[in-house]
């Protein structure tokens, strides 16, 4: 049995290789219009992911983003900087879900990102804390 040990850190570092692998999953949400014409998304963020990492809406349909962090000291934020295709926000994610509205007026795919970054390390975003908004006909 005294390979046992090392068959136990075996495994445990292949799944977290594993694990680590899955963080760069896309991750697909085609949002569909509520009866009142809202499309509603709601988004998770974490180190360093968001979930989901590609939404796709309709242009010109509101959209209601209802986004919160999972539990943990990171702060993480979301951010879209596309104020030509109506879609302009910086927002500090907490724990208690926030509604972010907006109404994409441009089709076209843009990048979700958190800005977040500790000191010299690597941002949020190089980190994987990023998405895609895509925005269809
Ligand atoms: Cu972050």
């Amino acid at each position: 049995m005294k390979y046992s040990k090392y068959l136990v850190v075996f495994i445990a570092l292949l799944s977290f290789g594993l694990a680590s692998a899955e963080e760069g999953e896309e991750k697909r949400v085609v949002a569909t219009v509520d009866a009142d014409g809202v499309q509603r998304v709601e988004v998770l963020g974490g180190s360093y992911f968001f979930d989901p990492n590609y939404i796709v809406v309709k242009v010109n349909v509101p959209v209601e983003l209802a986004v919160k962090k999972e539990a943990g000291m990171a702060p993480h934020n979301i951010v879209m900087k596309e104020p030509d295709a109506g879609m302009e926000f910086d927002e500090t994610m907490g724990t208690k879900l926030i509604i972010i509205k907006f109404t994409p007026t441009k089709i076209g795919t843009y990048p979700v990102t958190c800005e977040k970054r500790f000191l010299f390390f690597k941002s949020h975003k190089d980190r994987g804390m990023k998405g895609v908004l895509e925005v269809v006909e």
